[in-house]
């Protein structure tokens, strides 16, 4: 069955034709009160990046509004999601993080 850029060629071969799971973005809000430092660490401490990256993704949603932390499967952006909302919480601050489908 030809479709999504016709990866019959599978068939033909006599390979399965494996959907490929559609990907998430997880983005990053900005707001008025949570300070930069605290989103350098939360980018550093869920999304693995290095203080220089985690700076400059910071300063992007500070200035553009929202920003793109990453790029997962659904359950795993689902799960960045939560962990990112409920440690903002946990330490006081407005900070939101939300998906989009990439
Ligand atoms: N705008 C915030 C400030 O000026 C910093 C900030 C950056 C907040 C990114 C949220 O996702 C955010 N302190």
């Amino acid at each position: 069955p030809g479709h999504e850029r016709d990866h019959g060629v599978a068939v033909e071969a006599g390979r399965p034709e494996l959907a490929r799971p559609p990907l998430y973005s997880v983005l990053l809000l900005n707001d008025d009160y949570t300070p930069m430092d605290f989103v350098v660490e939360v980018l550093v401490r869920f999304f693995g990046m290095d203080i220089e990256r985690a700076t400059q993704v910071m300063l992007h949603v500070h200035t553009r509004g929202r920003g793109v932390c990453g790029v997962f499967s659904r359950d795993v952006a689902e799960s960045k999601v939560a962990q990112v909302n409920e440690y903002a919480r946990l330490n006081q601050h407005p900070l939101l993080a939300t998906i989009e489908k990439a």
